[in-house]
């Protein structure tokens, strides 16, 4: 957990460009973004994935929800709209093992995605 990046960037040991932050949660610009605005959400809290998630944390995860749609109101997208998802283990595309969703928007987004 030491090495995790995330809890990294958590800790400001690693830069990030941060647009929310409050005692649970922090959201920062992705690294690679795949869309005009791609976003990270996380919990300050290490949860590697879905399963690792402890009694109590469905809370954490509500808060997790609710940073990300106030960030999508502030960017103007309430009548655009956005995709929220989250890659959970490597076989759904997860690559970073700190539980995350990506917001993701301002282009055409297709589905199924890929
Ligand atoms: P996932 O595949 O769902 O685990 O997504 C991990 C995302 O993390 C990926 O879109 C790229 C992003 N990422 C990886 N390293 C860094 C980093 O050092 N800084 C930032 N801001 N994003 C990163």
């Amino acid at each position: 957990m030491e090495e995790c990046l995330f809890c990294r960037i958590v800790r400001k040991e690693v830069p990030a460009t941060i647009v929310y932050e409050d005692d649970a949660i922090l959201a920062f610009k992705d690294i690679n973004p795949v869309a005009p605005i791609h976003i990270l959400f996380i919990p300050k809290k290490h949860i590697s994935t879905f399963f690792a998630m402890e009694p109590g944390d469905e809370a954490l995860i509500g808060k997790l929800h609710r940073a990300a749609v106030q960030v999508a109101q502030e960017l103007g997208l309430t009548e655009k709209g956005f995709r929220l998802v989250a890659n959970c283990q490597r076989g759904g595309g997860q690559l970073i093992f700190h539980l995350h969703y990506h917001l993701i928007a301002g282009r055409p987004l297709l589905w199924p995605p890929g």
